[in-house]
């Protein structure tokens, strides 16, 4: 069996300078990288949050944040420090209008993916812990997925103090091995 790489929205609108910026998103760049050439992944995929203009998650449409990831846009690209040579597949995610779309496997094709390339254990790193981070991790347990979340390559916007760590005593709870 295999392992892939999952490297969550690292993308210019969540890393500083940003349209909603993860306090030190950016640092990670290096252990990813690290990680996507270690030669111990068969497989490595990036997510991207890809929204339309008029994304329910907006706050110009009742939602949580402000406009992000439009897709297309600069924003939205994978951040310039990721190594884009070593990226086998993106995975554009959030493209429905009326969900949150914070997990990878949410609308896309991201678990017939893995399937079809025999997958059976993904390392999740990126942005944002609590969020999509969790929500993509979460998912590739319920999946049967053995998980691993590398805590060096995963920063959160902990809205409230903790929710990074928060999440990843869930995941740890739910099966996930965080380190
Ligand atoms: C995310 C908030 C809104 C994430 C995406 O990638 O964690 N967070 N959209
Ligand atoms: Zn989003």
């Amino acid at each position: 069996m295999a392992k892939a790489l999952i490297i969550v929205d690292f993308q210019n609108d969540f890393t500083p300078g940003g349209a909603l910026p993860v306090h030190e998103g950016d640092v990670i760049a290096p252990r990813i990288n690290d990680l996507a050439a270690s030669g111990d992944v068969d497989l490595v995929v990036a997510t991207r949050d890809w929204h339309p203009a008029n994304h329910g998650s907006f706050a110009e449409q009742g939602g949580p944040w402000p406009v992000h990831c439009v897709a297309g846009t600069r924003g939205a690209q994978l951040h310039p420090a990721l190594a884009a040579e070593a990226i086998d597949v993106i995975v554009d995610k959030g493209q429905d209008p009326a969900t949150e779309g914070y997990s990878g496997f949410d609308g896309t094709n991201l678990a017939e993916l893995l399937r079809e390339r025999g997958i059976d254990e993904v390392v999740v790193v990126g942005l944002a812990t609590d969020y999509c981070v969790r929500n993509t991790a979460l998912d590739a347990l319920r999946a049967g997925l053995r998980v691993r979340v590398d805590e060096r390559a995963v920063r959160g916007v902990d809205v409230e103090p903790g929710d990074s760590q928060g999440a990843l005593d869930e995941l740890r709870e739910a099966g996930a091995t965080v380190g």
